[in-house]
């Protein structure tokens, strides 16, 4: 049967490729019940702001959750005791079905954080698991004798956040594996009854109408069945490319550097091969429901080895995040290269995905906010963002210019920044309370919230921004309203301007037939002449990041001002 074009079109680029994603940490959004913890009651009382349907809200197709099961909240979320239930501070399950249904009347997607390399170790399964040796469920964890003589771990493996990744059980005298706290012990991804159980979370949720998953860490679910030694850091068996450390900024790599007292190259303890018989699954799994959707959070060196995990013609993760974006230098050429490698890495039916801030990293904003730069150069990563080939993922309070929060020692809850406070502050100022207004929560709640509000809250909301024709806010509302106008933008090819240009600028084409959009970016504090572009005809400049620039056409030499980014739209 002959597809109609719609058809076919919809099948090409489904939601997911169409839509705007935005990343929502559960316990900073909106507290509902005045405890200083965010809530989903309180996300639903604010799901106008994301779309309500009109140019005056975001505009936003999907939610990404962080974690909102039942935790011990160890690692934040990321140590679940129970998949299929909402923790009691976020609410009941009755108001995430609420929470669902009315995104969904707003056409707003909802994606939820699957985090199955490990469970907490108060989940249920665990609790059996290191009850005894002869417990049905020992071999749904790792667990593991020790090395003779002196009982020492059974080998060299360490975690992700220091220290070694295997942890003592004095009761049943054997040792569990945990890639990352000891809180969090690994899953045995070998047993097939733990993929049973996965699975049937997952059509838990995707039975309650869930769209889909972002995935934390897939790459570490299976072990190497031997459980060799890992090599040391600086033997040549490697999967590093190092032309990505060129591009990347001086602090990530430092970062990079600091983490070396893993000291080895995780060869046996990540990225296994069986791991994507597993993702297969998970697939098989989504794509027996409608319009379901996966976003791996793969870490790893090697492009090539992040590919893989879209699987033989995208067989397994339908995106997968490319960290690359997030450490790239503020250059011209570091942000020119680093795209065009990943849409040289791609496969064709693989799908990009861009995101530049997450509950992980420092904020997009403070990291390039050098000398008071960072309002100009947010507007530039907004204009990137959204315009792009791919799926874009807004961080929450990404749209208002939130800055990296100032957390004090003895304020720090993330396990990574005690731990390593001072030479690693942790994770928790870029996971601080959404700014909503000018109160002195931000009207957050009405209680002092769980970490303090970063600084310039006063100017950094949704309410004061509402009202600025010229805010960071409203910029993100147009180009999501254009985006949206604009298939081009999603359906285009991607082409990087060869031509001569003045240094410092970057230039990329968006292409469809003879449609063609581009997109003029000067990083330089200096302004830059542009004599001509793609040899088009005439030149019309739909946005620019500069507030005071008109929209309209344009004649060549065209001057960009210093850190000003163009989108354009050429006709011969
Ligand atoms: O992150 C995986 C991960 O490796 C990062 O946490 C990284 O090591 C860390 O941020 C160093 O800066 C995922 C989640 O995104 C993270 O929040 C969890 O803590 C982690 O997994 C464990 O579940």
């Amino acid at each position: 049967m002959k597809l109609d074009d719609n058809k076919r079109d919809r099948e090409k680029y489904p939601w997911w490729k169409r839509g705007v994603f935005y990343q929502i940490y559960p316990r900073s959004y909106k507290d509902s019940n005045g405890d200083g913890v965010g809530d989903l009651p309180g996300i639903e009382s604010v799901l106008g702001y994301l779309n309500n349907g009109t140019e005056k809200s975001l505009g936003i197709d999907a939610i990404w959750f962080s974690p909102f099961f039942t935790s011990p909240d160890r690692d934040y979320g990321y140590d679940v005791s129970d998949y299929c239930a909402i923790d009691p501070r976020y609410g009941t399950l009755d108001d995430f079905k609420a929470l669902l249904k009315s995104a969904h009347e707003r056409n707003i997607r909802v994606l939820l954080d699957l985090v199955v390399n490990h469970s907490s170790d108060q989940h249920p399964w665990f609790v059996e698991s290191r009850s005894s040796r002869n417990n049905p469920r020992r071999d749904w964890y790792i667990w593991k004798d020790g090395r003779q003589p002196g009982n020492k771990p059974p080998n060299n493996w360490r975690n992700h956040f220091f220290g070694s990744a295997w942890t003592w059980d004095e009761k049943t005298e054997q040792y569990y594996l945990h890639s990352f706290l000891k809180e969090q012990p690994d899953l045995n991804w070998h047993n097939s009854q733990v993929r049973e159980a996965i699975a049937d979370v997952i059509k838990y949720w995707l039975d309650l109408g869930v769209d889909g998953f972002r995935l934390d860490v897939p790459h570490v679910y299976c072990k190497d069945k031997q459980f060799r030694n890992n090599p040391p850091f600086y033997s040549l068996n490697r999967n590093i490319d190092f032309s990505l450390f060129k591009d990347r900024s001086f602090m990530s790599n430092l970062l990079k550097l600091l983490a070396l007292p893993e000291l080895q190259f995780k060869k046996y303890n990540q990225h296994q091969s069986e791991t994507h018989s597993v993702l297969r699954g998970f697939r098989k799994v989504l794509d027996s429901y409608q319009d379901k959707v996966s976003v791996g959070e793969i870490i790893a060196d090697s492009l090539p080895v992040i590919v893989s995990y879209y699987g033989r013609e995208n067989d397994q993760l339908h995106m997968n995040f490319y960290f690359e974006l997030l450490h790239c230098r503020w250059k011209a050429h570091a942000f020119r290269r680093c795209i065009q490698r990943w849409e040289n890495a791609l496969p064709e039916e693989a799908w990009p995905v861009y995101t530049f801030s997450n509950h992980d990293v420092n904020r997009a904003f403070s990291r390039y906010d050098q000398r008071g730069r960072g309002d100009k150069r947010a507007r530039m990563l907004a204009l990137m963002l959204l315009t792009l080939r791919g799926t874009p993922f807004i961080y929450y309070g990404e749209e208002i210019g939130m800055k990296e929060g100032l957390i004090q020692r003895e304020q720090l809850k993330d396990p990574l920044g005690i731990k390593w406070y001072p030479f690693h502050r942790g994770r928790d100022g870029c996971r601080t309370p959404m700014q909503w207004d000018e109160g002195m929560f931000a009207g957050f709640s009405s209680h002092q919230p769980w970490l303090p509000l970063s600084p310039e809250h006063e100017i950094r909301n949704v309410r004061v921004q509402d009202e600025q024709s010229e805010s960071l806010l409203n910029f993100f509302r147009q180009l999501i309203w254009l985006r949206k106008k604009l298939p081009l933008i999603v359906e285009g090819d991607y082409q990087t301007y060869k031509g001569r240009l003045p240094s410092g600028c970057y230039i990329y084409l968006r292409q469809q037939g003879d449609k063609k959009i581009a997109v003029a970016l000067n990083f330089g504090k200096r302004k830059k002449k542009l004599e001509q572009l793609f040899n088009a005809g005439s030149v019309k400049l739909l946005i620019s990041t500069c507030p005071t620039r008109e929209p309209g056409v344009i004649a060549f030499p065209f001057t960009l001002k210093g850190e000003e980014g163009c989108l354009l739209e050429l006709s011969p």
